[in-house]
């Protein structure tokens, strides 16, 4: 009797066991409630899967996820939006002896300018785009937001130096003790045959000048065929692994006839002198989405802000070796031209602490006939050193308005008009 007793209940014990066990093991095999820290043993779906690979798992928790919040700049005369005054894709902020420094694009013209497309009626008088008839412009800040034009840093060298018909778009580099300043470097009205231009640097002691001419050409030009064979564009640089690495971009697949066709990508150029030689990556184009560029050291390796071209536009990415990146984040809202004010972009370090503000541009400040850029201010919290709940929400709430700006009617009427209607757009 003990023993049948002690059997039986033997038995009920090792029947619940079992039934624990089947219950555990049913448990598991469903993505549970409570986000699990390690990727689960489980079958996923891809999206689960692809989920354990972002450096956090809610976007919330992401260092490379963020909001970005606008401010007007004040300190900037747009000679009341006529179109003859235009400022735009400025360079990162530096901060010297208390003092921020920019460089940007400036065009001053009698008229505004007449568009991509008319390139061939610009005159010495005429632009065709924004950011033809311009030279590189600087100014100081103490807060960010607002600014003392200070004048030209580089103006256009006579006919026929690199450079005489526009200088725009530059970046800065801190190197050594010296600043370099590159720019685009145009002979010939930009959409003449594309937007054709290589990158020119110059140097000075002083963020304050005199610059002297260091180079045109530095980047040079890919082959005839090659992605880059008419473009090394929006010339970005930062200091990586102990060397300069100048990202830069380039528009291909486009011809003077077929620009609708066009794509866009972005290349590394890498130098041990800030005047050269610049060697190509061999895996260029390192990035396939992205306009202008924007670069970052970022923990042991570089991000990137790609923005508006490309399968993977809207989005932070992450390299551990500046040229291979992947996806970090999928974001609303970001900054055009992104310029970020990054105090180790040149120090080299293998620690990057990220960003909290920079500025931008707007290239639709004006009508399309009277088309001007405009220069603002973005906040962030891409920074490992700063915590701000409020960056990390996901909804971005436009006001209605927002939307309706962007009705079918409105589809062409961009500044640069880049875009045509095709032939048969009637709606069934
Ligand atoms: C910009 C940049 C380059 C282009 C033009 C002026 O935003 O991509 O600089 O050449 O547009």
């Amino acid at each position: 009797m003990k023993y049948t007793l002690l059997i039986v209940t033997a038995l009920i014990l090792l029947a619940s066991c079992q039934n624990k066990e089947q219950t555990t093991t049913v448990e598991n095999k469903v993505f549970p409630f409570a986000m699990p820290e390690e990727k689960p043993n489980i079958p996923m779906s891809a999206s689960t899967e692809r989920m354990f690979e972002y450096e956090a798992k809610r976007v919330q928790d992401n260092e490379l996820f963020s909001q970005f919040k606008y401010t007007r700049l004040q300190g900037f005369d747009y000679n009341n939006g006529d179109g003859t005054v235009s400022r735009r894709d400025p360079s990162r902020p530096i901060l010297v002896d208390g003092k921020y420094y920019i460089w940007y694009t400036k065009r001053h013209t009698q008229v505004p300018p007449i568009g991509y497309s008319r390139a061939k009626e610009a005159t010495d008088i005429i632009p065709s785009t924004d950011w033809d008839l311009c030279d590189i412009w600087y100014a100081t800040s103490t807060d960010g937001i607002t600014w003392e034009e200070q004048g030209a840093a580089v103006e256009r060298p006579e006919k026929p130096k690199s450079g005489w018909r526009s200088l725009a778009t530059p970046d800065i580099l801190i190197w050594k003790g010296k600043y370099y300043l590159y720019y685009q470097a145009f002979d010939e009205p930009s959409g003449l045959r594309g937007d054709l231009c290589p990158v020119s640097v110059s140097y000075a002691d002083s963020p304050e000048g005199p610059w002297t001419h260091g180079g045109d050409a530095v980047i040079p030009f890919g082959k005839e065929g090659e992605w880059d064979q008419n473009a090394t564009h929006d010339p970005h640089p930062i200091v990586f692994n102990g060397k300069i690495y100048i990202y830069y971009k380039a528009a291909y697949n486009k011809w003077p006839d077929n620009r609708d066709k066009y794509a866009v990508a972005h290349g590394l150029a890498i130098a041990e002198d800030p005047l050269g030689p610049f060697e190509k990556h061999p895996q260029n184009p390192v990035m396939q989405s992205g306009h202008e560029t924007c670069y970052f050291p970022f923990r042991d390796g570089v991000a990137t802000l790609a923005i508006k071209d490309g399968n993977e536009r809207e989005t932070i990415q992450f390299s551990k070796d500046g040229a291979n990146f992947e996806i970090a984040s999928v974001v609303t809202l970001p900054p055009t031209a992104a310029a970020p004010f990054v105090p180790d972009a040149f120090t080299n370090t293998s620690d990057g602490r990220g960003f909290t503000w920079g500025l931008c541009h707007f290239v639709n400040a004006g009508t399309p006939e009277k088309s001007y850029s405009i220069m603002a201010r973005f906040d962030c919290d891409l920074s490992l050193d700063y915590d701000e709940s409020g960056y990390k929400q996901t909804g971005v709430w436009f006001s209605p308005d927002i939307y309706f700006e962007q009705s079918p009617e409105k589809m062409y009427d961009h500044p640069e008009g880049r875009y045509k209607k095709s032939a048969d757009s009637s709606k069934q």
